[in-house]
């Protein structure tokens, strides 16, 4: 029998484990009232399956914690650095880089290094800290997006496809001339992680050439996206995830890297590139906000934990079975009628709020409240990536709403069961069958900037 007809189960064992608390309903409702119906603000010991995020929550291998003892801790040319870099310019292609002590840090300089006051960005959805960097530099974000993104029941395969048309139109309607860059992310976090594929890629290329526009590669989960390339797109089937993620990669320009993710990383990023004067100017500017240009804010050890954690994130068995486990939870909602963003994405299943909580208009902020319910009835942490999340403009200062209101059950890598699952599924079912009962919320605290780390809520009255 083939191996693509056997279930996939996880390419290692387990050798230490890390034990739960598990809490009462009344504990639970003290606590999301204690933390203004944020999850963020819940404490980690007060959660017992968290799937706040898959960022920095990565269980690392024996490899990678042996290697964090071969940290060199020099301040200066850490023997980790050439090792990450050489590391990067094989598996990534960029020939350059600047470690980061996270994605935004990476984000924060290249946004300073390219943007001028009065630009335009166009990217596909934007992310968070991607959009608030480029803003603080000067720039106007535009969404590229193919429209299949903003439908959540849309199956289309590549859902993180730029739209050509869109990009022509904006040089139509402020010039080449004003466009430092394209923001291309793989396996686009807010639209549900939904990949970009070869083609697209391709003719984006071709596209940023013609313009003499470069491509900034938000490659935070490219293997994920080379796993759906591998997948679904014609003519991959027999290619290796490694090779695919080396050809994306070979397609941009500039990448910056959030390696809390798809490296497997508790910490960690970079930025790469291949332009020699870019390089020389992102030197300079690493010196004043995260530290030497050998180490940007990281520990050797962390840069040496972080070159095993970018091998072992490009092997096939390995991003088989993380996908894997993430349309296993999936399908089970799915099988029980309960609304999800189509197709499956490959770090989260996203809840369509909208669908599960039709009483609830989006200025009530439906995928908060439901993330805070979910909280209560199993002690199950997701995140809200809506409203809440888009913010406001920065020039009219009215709220984003955005087409997706979801809730992100986010699965980190390697460190939950199939059981685990079965346990969130079971409880994301009973919470949507009784939705009618969970209430709105408002605003009681909003923070000026990525308002939904830090802001706190309180219930409306019936
Ligand atoms: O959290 P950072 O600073 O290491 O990385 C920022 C960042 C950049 N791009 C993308 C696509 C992300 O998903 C991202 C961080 N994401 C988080 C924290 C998340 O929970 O999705």
């Amino acid at each position: 029998m083939s191996a693509k007809r056997r279930s996939w189960a996880e390419p290692f064992r387990i050798k230490m484990v890390e034990l739960l608390k598990t809490t009462t309903r009344e504990e639970r409702e003290r606590a999301i009232a204690e933390a203004g119906y944020n999850t963020f603000l819940l404490r980690s010991e007060d959660v017992y399956i968290d799937l706040l995020t898959d960022s920095g929550v990565s269980a690392m291998s024996d490899r990678q914690w042996a290697g964090m003892m071969l940290g060199d801790e020099a301040y200066a040319g850490s023997a980790n650095f050439y090792h990450l870099r050489d590391t990067i310019e094989q598996c990534y292609s960029y020939k350059h880089t600047v470690p980061t002590h996270q994605g935004r840090g990476a984000e924060h300089l290249v946004s300073r290094l390219l943007i001028k006051p009065g630009d335009w960005v166009p990217g596909n959805m934007y992310f968070t800290t991607t959009r608030l960097h480029q803003e603080l530099a000067g720039a106007s974000f535009v969404d590229v997006i193919v429209d299949a993104a903003h439908d959540p029941a849309d199956p289309s395969p590549f859902k993180g496809n730029v739209d050509l048309d869109k990009l022509d139109a904006l040089v139509e309607r402020v010039g080449a001339a004003r466009i430092p860059y394209v923001s291309l992310a793989t396996a686009v976090n807010m639209a549900g992680g939904q990949p970009v594929s070869m083609a697209n890629l391709r003719e984006l290329r071709a596209w940023c050439d013609r313009h003499r526009i470069p491509i900034v590669h938000d490659m935070t989960r490219v293997a994920e996206n080379a796993y759906f390339v591998q997948q679904r797109e014609p003519g991959y089937a027999d290619r290796s995830v490694a090779s695919i993620v080396h050809e994306i990669c070979s397609l941009t320009d500039i990448a910056t890297m959030s390696a809390k993710k798809d490296a497997l990383v508790n910490i960690g990023g970079f930025l790469a590139m291949n332009d020699d004067d870019l390089y020389r100017r992102a030197c300079d500017l690493v010196v004043v906000y995260e530290g030497l240009h050998t180490y940007g804010g990281l520990a050797g050890r962390d840069m040496e934990a972080m070159a095993i954690g970018i091998r072992e994130s490009i092997d096939d068995h390995h991003i088989r079975a993380r996908v894997g486990q993430v349309e296993y939870l999936g399908h089970k909602l799915m099988q029980a009628g309960v609304p999800i963003v189509q197709p499956i994405g490959g770090h989260a299943v996203f809840l369509d709020a909208r669908r599960i909580l039709p009483h609830l208009p989006q200025e009530q902020f439906p995928a908060q409240a439901l993330a805070a319910a979910l909280y209560v009835d199993a002690g199950v942490r997701a995140m809200e990536r809506g409203a809440v999340s888009a913010g406001r403009n920065k020039d009219t200062g009215q709220n984003y709403m955005p087409k997706l209101e979801l809730v992100r059950l986010t699965i980190p890598r390697r460190v939950y069961t199939q059981a685990h699952m079965d346990v969130v599924a079971e409880s994301v079912i009973e919470v949507a069958e009784q939705a009618r009962t969970i209430k709105g919320l408002r605003f009681s605290y909003e923070p000026e900037q990525l308002r939904f780390f830090l802001g706190r809520f309180e219930p409306l009255a019936d």
